[in-house]
């Protein structure tokens, strides 16, 4: 008998036929307030398209693809099969020295879709490696070319590059910095974009603040060229809040970058796989940075798996000495499992099958976008963001109480069968690609109903 659960939950559970866990003890969860979910779990049992039901058979619209990864909506054919083909031909290739066709098959397809001149891929797990896979190719990048002083890494406030020690020493979370002492020295951050007085409501990029992205020549003048590796940035930042790049700030950044000779890495893990209306940020904005690091909408989250996408000529740089010695002494046990690469495979199939990596720059982006901003004016509501398929709305919060209104927002939207996300006092939405209006219509609604009881 567990003992989390409760009985409503559990006589559900038995009349659909859910197998529940023994306990709910063994399992600490990941960004997760452990106690409070373990009081009143939420646990999901089966997913197809834009929906997951839960495990007393509940139906929920799945707002966020999962989490932002789900792009091409749940439980695709084309991938689940992909991935119980590999599973029975051969589970484990190790990536050290040897190799399997599906992996240079996908690195191929992924090249492809990235910006002109970004032709090769390396492999990770998440996109957490992904971000320290390319920061360490970055500092690499220099030495190799000479410049082994160019050993600083910027990023900006408010930036998520995932949890390892290299993405929260770039990130800008405070909440994910500070509980963990040092982390990687020599880091440092521009400003975040975010300007509510005076780009509130903005629909799709905000009309000012470029001038944000001077900050990366401050932090030239004070720590000089010859001692800075790279910036990364996310080109719309999700984790945070939903952060549009203002017009013409992107651009700036690139034209800083070139000037002095620092890499330009933009963190595609939430905007990566069609997320903006074309493949990567980097198209839709129309800047190419010199790495992107990706993940998420990859494999559309059916086995983990995240790479770094980066230009021909920081690879050919490395591409030189003795032709029987490591280039670069880097990668994981799991770099390009067979498994994430057929699942890869398959995710690249049902994109190109259904266009859905241009689908966010449509009609249903345009009919989304209406249908968050009709959200101004409800209670609470202090600011609309949104572009391509992600939105944001922004709540005030609870005075002394950060975070709890909009919680208690995602609490109700889960309770009316809603899946979303929310972060700080922001709700954050980034549904599967394939969303129909109807499904927009609902999301809106059940937000609308959720904000007019929240406290
Ligand atoms: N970079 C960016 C820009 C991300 O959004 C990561 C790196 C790390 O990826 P992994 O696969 O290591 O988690 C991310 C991940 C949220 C949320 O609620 C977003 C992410 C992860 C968890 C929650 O917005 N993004
Ligand atoms: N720790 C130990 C003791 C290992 O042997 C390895 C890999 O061989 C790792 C960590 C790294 O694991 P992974 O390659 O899966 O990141």
């Amino acid at each position: 008998m567990n003992k989390a659960l409760d009985p409503a939950l559990m006589q559900a559970a038995e009349a659909v036929g859910s197998q529940l866990p023994s306990s709910m003890e063994a399992y600490w969860m990941p960004f997760t307030a452990n106690r409070q979910f373990k009081k009143a779990p939420r646990l999901l049992a089966r997913a197809s398209g834009m929906h997951y039901w839960d495990v007393g058979g509940r139906e929920v619209l799945d707002a966020v693809a999962g989490l932002w990864c789900v792009n091409a909506g749940h439980n695709r054919p084309r991938i689940t099969a992909a991935i119980q083909a590999q599973a029975a031909e051969m589970d484990f290739a190790p990536p050290f020295q040897m190799g399997h066709p599906k992996a240079f098959e996908l690195a191929e397809r992924v090249a492809a879709l990235a910006p002109a001149g970004m032709g090769k891929v390396f492999f990770a797990n998440s996109g957490s490696e992904a971000v320290d896979s390319a920061l360490k190719m970055a500092l690499a990048y220099h030495r190799v070319r000479g410049e082994g002083t160019r050993t600083r890494l910027l990023g900006r406030d408010r930036g998520y590059h995932g949890v390892n020690f290299g993405g929260i020493s770039v990130g800008g979370m405070i909440g994910n910095r500070k509980t963990f002492g040092l982390a990687v020295a020599g880091t440092d951050h521009i400003r975040h974009t975010h300007d509510p007085a005076r780009n509130a409501f903005s629909n799709g990029q905000p009309a000012h603040g470029a001038e944000f992205a001077d900050d990366l020549e401050k932090l030239v003048a004070l720590h000089d060229a010859s001692n800075i590796a790279a910036v990364i940035v996310e080109p719309i930042a999700g984790s945070t809040g939903v952060l549009i790049p203002p017009a013409g700030y992107l651009q700036k950044l690139r034209e800083i970058c070139t000037k002095h000779g620092i890499l330009l890495i933009f963190d595609e893990v939430i905007t990566g796989f069609g997320r903006t209306g074309n493949a990567f940020a980097a198209q839709t904005f129309g800047v190419t940075p010199d790495m992107i690091t990706c993940a998420k909408g990859l494999t559309n989250g059916a086995v983990p798996m995240g790479a770094v996408i980066v230009k021909n000529e920081i690879h050919d740089a490395f591409m030189v000495g003795a032709e029987h010695l490591i280039e670069f002494p880097h990668g994981y046990t799991y770099s390009g499992h067979p498994l994430a690469c057929a699942a890869g495979l398959g995710t690249l199939d049902t994109y190109a099958e259904e266009s859905l990596l241009t689908r966010a720059g449509g009609d249903i982006a345009t009919y989304f976008a209406a249908g968050v901003h009709s959200l101004k004016g409800e209670p609470h509501v202090i600011d609309v963001r949104n572009f391509g398929l992600v939105g944001g709305i922004e709540l005030q919060g609870i005075a002394g109480e950060p975070t709890k209104r909009a919680f208690s927002v995602f609490l109700d939207c889960w309770e009316q069968g809603l899946l979303i996300r929310t972060t700080g006092d922001t709700i954050a939405l980034s549904p599967p690609l394939i969303i129909e209006r109807a499904h927009v219509d609902r999301l809106v609604e059940t937000i609308r109903t959720a904000l007019r009881r929240a406290a």
